[in-house]
């Protein structure tokens, strides 16, 4: 259901652009004004919303956060919330299911806690709700090599691998609704990509303030980038979204074709 809300979204607007509505601390009158103003100048470059924490913590779940979900599903986006769920799984189920509740139609989660009794509930959730679940895979920060670059024993296979490809083969294997990999790291990018099979779509954060580059994420193999600073910071947030937007739009089509 997820998935497919993102597909059709995506081809309606020709963008693949998840807008990170990420503000700077402020009162939350002014955050929730600015954050509808951002929305309702960008939304025709974008693809979906994704909120997180940053915003959650002032506006309130069931108070500014519904009011920016219900004008964002107004407009026709899809809406993620980016809470990194990574506790047992009687909490996450919880957790994600205030967030489903309020109006988000995805949560992001960490593999890390495993299935059984950490993220199964959360997908026995999501399915029930018809809503999605995308995992982490390798973050877009320097340190991401500390955890999810480490080489680990794989709990089954006894084999020596990184971390994150173990997490790739989680999302396959509970057919997560998408892969979290960072924009910043093109040859991650182009490994996951290929063990997804196409299966599951990479999500990639890290475009403009990170250092990442929208085109060559896409060409690398991510299906969708998601954008903070870049547009939410810049002069004009319509012009910013829309030139990200396009670049990133003329790579993918160009991608499909070669694919042919
Ligand atoms: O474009 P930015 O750098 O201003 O914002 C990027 C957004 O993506 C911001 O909301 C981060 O919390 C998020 N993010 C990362 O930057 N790196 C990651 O590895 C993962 C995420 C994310 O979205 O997690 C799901």
């Amino acid at each position: 259901m997820f998935r497919q809300k993102m597909e059709k979204s995506a081809k309606k607007a020709k963008s693949n652009i998840i807008l990170a509505l990420d503000l700077p601390a402020d009162k939350p009158r002014r955050l929730l004004s600015r954050s509808l103003q951002i929305l309702n100048s960008a939304h025709p470059y974008l693809c979906a919303l994704k909120l997180n924490r940053q915003a959650v913590l002032p506006l309130g779940l069931f108070d500014g956060v519904q009011e920016i979900l219900s004008r964002a599903h107004d407009l026709g986006l899809p809406t993620i919330m980016d809470a990194k769920i990574n506790d047992i799984g009687n909490t996450n189920r919880a957790i994600a299911e205030y967030y489903y509740k309020a109006g988000f139609d995805a949560v992001i989660c960490n593999p890390f806690v495993g299935w059984d009794g950490g993220m199964q509930p959360v997908f026995e959730l999501a399915r029930k709700m018809e809503c999605g679940v995308i995992l982490l895979v390798y973050m877009s920060h320097k340190g991401a090599v500390e955890g999810y670059g480490q080489i680990v024993q794989d709990s089954t296979s006894k084999w020596l691998v990184p971390q994150y490809r173990i997490f790739a083969e989680k999302a396959l294997k509970w057919n997560a609704d998408g892969a979290v990999v960072g924009a910043t790291y093109l040859d991650k990018i182009r490994e996951i990509h290929a063990s997804l099979k196409g299966k599951v779509p990479i999500y990639s954060p890290g475009v403009g303030a990170q250092g990442g580059d929208a085109k060559a994420a896409i060409e690398a193999g991510a299906n969708y980038l998601i954008v903070g600073r870049a547009i939410v910071e810049a002069k004009n947030p319509e012009k910013a979204a829309d030139q990200i937007r396009d670049a990133a739009w003329r790579s993918s089509r160009s991608r499909t074709r070669k694919a042919k």
